[in-house]
């Protein structure tokens, strides 16, 4: 099979609510040798997005949103840990907490965010989602992490990113810990707005921003 033809299978498996075949296919874009990072975006996620649109616009429900992101999540299963595998055996370059704000549950982009993190050698702390904002001032006095990254998908879980910075500031922890968002509605004006280091539109981005913040590139 082409890589472009298995990239739109895994697309179309997704949209057909297709566990099985999700994970198939992500077993064979792994044996064909095709980058792992490139099968989740632009196969599984691609698929996802596409449903998320429908769902938008009133054209699905909530169960087929559901039903879609569980077989994003069954190939994104065995591609995460494919890109563990490849980025293996590394020294920690850093700390990196990481967790979706407040009232949002969405899971599936930051984890593959985390992966990638791992995978570039950061130590990942993942605490998960609907994370309240105390608590993520507690865990960055706990962890002394390098970096917090903030998830949040919906428009209206993006303010919780502008209280969480507030809420550290207050704790006097803001200088100690560099503090990156991300997610589907976030953008550079909000990042610069809410006074966040960096922002990351997508997995490879916020590899690279990260890295930047440490200094290591
Ligand atoms: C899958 C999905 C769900 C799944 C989530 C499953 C899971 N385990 O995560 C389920 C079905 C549970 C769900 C529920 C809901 N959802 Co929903 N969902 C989506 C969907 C289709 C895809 C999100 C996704 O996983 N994308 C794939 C990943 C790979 O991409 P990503 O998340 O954007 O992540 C990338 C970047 O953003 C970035 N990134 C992400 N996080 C971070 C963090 C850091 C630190 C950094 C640096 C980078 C970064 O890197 C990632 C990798 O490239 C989106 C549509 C969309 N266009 O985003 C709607 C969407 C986000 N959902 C929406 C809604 C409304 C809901 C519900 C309220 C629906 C309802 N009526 O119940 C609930 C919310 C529940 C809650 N309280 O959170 C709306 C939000 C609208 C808005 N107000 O902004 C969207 C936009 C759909 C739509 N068009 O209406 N959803």
């Amino acid at each position: 099979m082409e890589k472009e033809e298995l990239l739109k299978r895994m697309e179309e498996a997704v949209k057909a609510y297709d566990e099985e075949e999700a994970r198939r296919l992500a077993e064979e874009a792994i044996r064909m040798g095709l980058d792992p990072v490139e099968a989740l975006e632009k196969g599984l996620a691609k698929g996802l997005r596409e449903v998320g649109d429908r769902f938008g616009r009133g054209e699905a429900f909530i169960t087929e949103l559901i039903a879609a992101a569980q077989a994003m999540e069954a190939g994104a299963e065995i591609l995460n840990r494919e890109i563990e595998r490849r980025g293996a055996a590394r020294e920690a370059v850093g700390r990196f907490l990481i967790g979706t704000v407040e009232g949002d549950i969405h899971s599936i982009g930051k984890n593959i965010v985390a992966t990638m993190l791992k995978a570039a050698g950061f130590e990942v702390i993942d605490i998960g989602v609907d994370v309240p904002t105390q608590t993520f001032v507690e865990k960055v006095r706990e962890f002394k992490p390098d970096i917090l990254g903030l998830s949040a998908l919906m428009t209206t879980t993006m303010m919780k990113q502008k209280e969480v910075i507030e809420a550290l500031k207050e704790a006097g922890l803001r200088d100690q810990v560099k503090v990156i968002i991300g997610g589907a509605p976030v953008t550079e004006e909000w990042a610069r707005e809410i006074g966040a280091d960096a922002v990351g539109l997508d997995a490879a981005s916020a590899v690279e921003a990260s890295l930047r913040l440490i200094g290591a590139k």
